[in-house]
C-alpha cells in the first residue's frame, strides 16, 4: 500500500515495472508516443524532458494488477476493498508538518504554468493538457472536499481552460456563479495511485473522495493546507496549482483527444486563474494520456463497483461486472450472475443500466463464465443465447455525448441475456468434459 507517489515508484523500480527513459524527449507528442508504446506493460519514467528539468512519470498504474497492488489488494479483491472504502470512508487528519510542496513556492506574478513539462498528447489537441491533477474543492456550507480529475488546457503562465461535465464540481461552481462568487481550488499533481483512483467513485454530493483514499490507505493519508485558497490537499503531493474559477468566464478549450480515442470538440469553458504554484524540490510531474490503460482502468474500476452495488439491491447473486476495454472501460458491461429465479437475467440488464447513462451493451452469463475471458463470454453468448427471446433493445435513451455513432448523447441499448434457463433439458447443455484433465500435465508426458 502506497500512500504518495515516490513511494509507489520505488517499488515499481524494485520489481521491473517501469522504463526508466534516458533519451531527451520532447513534451510535444514525444511522451505521448512513448507513453503509448508501453501501455498496458509499463511504467515510464523520463528522467530528460527537453527543456525542462522535471522529471515526468506516465502509466503510473497501467494494468488491474498494478492497480490493485497500489492499494494493496489483488485482481480478484480489488473492487469489492474499494466498495469496503467507499462504504466506510476515514476522515483525515491534518498533517503537523511542513508540506514538501512548500519548498518551492510561487506566488502572483512568479506563477508561470508553461514551466511545467506539460505535454501535447494528441495530433490536434488544442495545446498543452494537465490530465493528472486531483481537483480540490471545498464546500464552506458543509467543510466537506470534493475530488475529481478534468482535463485542463493551459491558456498562458496563468490561466486554464477545464471541462466540467455535470457532476459534483459542476454543481458548487454553477451555486457559486449564480451568486457571482470565485471558487477556490487546487489540482494537485503527482500523487498515490491510491488517490487517483478513489477520485473516481461515484457517490452522493458531499461524501469527500480524500476519505475514500484514506480508507483504502489504512487511514494514513494526511492533508495540509494550501497557501492562497481555502482547500486541504494531500501532505505527500508533488506539485499543488492553486487558483479560483471565475465566475461568468468561459474561452474556447479543446479538441481534445479523449478516452473513447477520438476526439472531443472544441466549446466556450470555464477559466481558471492560478494564484499560487508549490513544487518539492525534486518534484515529478505525472502525465495521463487520454486512452491508455492508466485513464480507462481509473474510471472503469470504479464504475464496476458502483454497477455491481446497483445490480445486487435487485439481483443479489451477481458475482462480477466487467466493462471492456474496447469499450474503453465504459460502454459494454460483462454481468456474471449465479441464477436462482428465472428472469433475473434480464433485471440485471435494466439494473445495470440505470446504474450508468454510459453504457449501451450489457451481456449478462452465468457464474461458470470468467467474465475477464473474451472467448468464454462469446461462447456463452453463441450457445446459450437467442435474439428472439433473450434480447432487449431500448431506442432513443441517453448515452455518452463522447460516442460518436450517437445522436448528441442520444442512443440506442441492446442488453443480452446469455444465462442458461432454469428450467432445462440438461442432457442439451451438458458441456463436455475429459475425466481428469484438470490434474493433468504437458510435461509428465515427454
Ligand atoms: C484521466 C481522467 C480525466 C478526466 N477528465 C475529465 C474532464 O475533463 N471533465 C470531467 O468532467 N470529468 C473528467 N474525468 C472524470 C471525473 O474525474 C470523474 O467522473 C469523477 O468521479 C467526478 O467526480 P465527482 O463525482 O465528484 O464530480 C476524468 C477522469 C480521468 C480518470
Ligand atoms: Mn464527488
Amino acid at each position: 500500500m502506497f500512500t504518495s507517489l515516490r513511494e509507489w515508484i520505488s517499488f515499481l523500480k524494485e520489481n521491473n515495472m517501469i522504463s526508466e527513459i534516458k533519451k531527451k524527449v520532447s513534451i510535444n507528442f514525444e511522451i505521448a508516443g512513448v507513453t503509448k508504446l508501453y501501455d498496458g506493460e509499463k511504467a515510464c519514467l523520463f528522467n530528460n524532458v527537453d527543456g525542462f528539468e522535471m522529471p515526468v512519470i506516465s502509466n503510473a498504474v497501467y494494468d488491474r494488477e498494478s492497480i490493485a497492488v497500489s492499494v494493496g489488494s489483488n485482481k480478484e479483491n480489488l473492487v469489492s476493498k474499494f466498495l469496503d472504502s467507499m462504504e466506510v470512508p476515514i476522515k483525515c487528519e491534518m498533517s503537523s508538518n511542513v508540506a514538501p510542496f512548500k519548498q518551492n513556492l510561487l506566488l502572483g506574478d512568479e506563477v508561470d504554468l508553461l514551466k511545467l513539462p506539460i505535454p501535447i498528447h494528441h495530433e490536434k489537441d488544442g495545446g498543452r493538457y494537465i490530465t493528472a491533477g486531483l481537483l480540490i474543492v471545498k464546500d464552506i456550507s458543509t467543510g466537506k472536499q470534493n475530488v475529481s480529475i478534468h482535463r485542463l488546457q493551459v491558456f498562458n503562465k496563468n490561466e486554464m481552460g477545464i471541462l466540467i461535465l455535470p457532476r459534483h464540481l459542476w454543481h458548487i461552481f454553477s451555486k457559486y456563479e449564480k451568486e457571482q462568487k470565485e471558487l477556490d481550488i487546487a489540482i494537485c499533481i503527482g500523487n498515490a495511485p491510491a488517490l487517483m483512483l478513489a477520485s473516481q467513485a461515484i457517490t452522493p454530493y458531499g461524501v469527500d473522495e480524500l476519505e475514500i483514499a484514506n480508507a483504502l490507505l489504512n487511514n494514513n493519508l494526511k492533508l495540509s493546507k494550501c497557501e492562497t485558497v481555502n482547500v486541504d490537499v494531500p501532505e505527500n503531493t508533488e506539485i499543488v496549482i492553486e487558483g479560483k474559477l471565475i465566475p461568468g468566464m468561459r474561452k474556447e478549450e479543446g479538441p481534445f483527444g479523449e478516452f473513447p480515442r477520438y476526439y472531443g470538440p472544441a466549446g466556450n469553458r470555464p477559466v481558471i486563474k492560478v494564484t499560487a504554484v508549490g513544487y518539492r524540490n525534486d518534484a515529478l510531474y505525472h502525465t495521463i494520456l487520454p486512452g491508455t490503460k492508466e485513464h480507462l482502468l481509473l474510471g472503469g474500476i470504479a464504475r464496476e463497483a458502483s454497477m455491481i452495488k446497483t445490480i445486487s439491491h435487485t439481483v443479489p447473486s451477481v458475482k462480477g461486472v466487467h466493462l471492456t476495454f474496447g469499450s474503453s472501460c465504459r460502454y459494454h458491461a460483462i454481468v456474471s450472475i449465479k441464477k436462482e429465479h428465472e428472469g433475473e437475467g434480464k433485471n440485471t440488464i435494466l439494473a445495470a443500466f440505470s446504474n450508468s447513462h454510459e453504457v449501451k451493451q450489457v451481456i449478462v452469463v452465468d457464474d461458470d463464465i470468467d467474465i475477464f475471458d473474451h472467448d468464454r463470454v462469446e461462447w456463452a453468448v453463441a450457445t446459450r443465447f437467442q435474439a428472439g427471446k433473450d434480447m432487449i433493445v431500448v431506442k432513443g435513451s441517453l448515452g455518452s455525448k463522447l460516442d460518436p455513432s450517437s445522436d448528441e448523447g442520444i442512443s440506442d441499448k441492446v442488453g443480452m441475456d446469455a444465462t442458461l434457463p432454469i428450467k432445462r433439458d440438461n442432457n442439451k447443455f451438458d458441456v463436455m468434459t475429459i475425466p481428469g484433465l484438470d490434474v493433468m500435465k504437458k510435461e509428465d508426458y515427454i
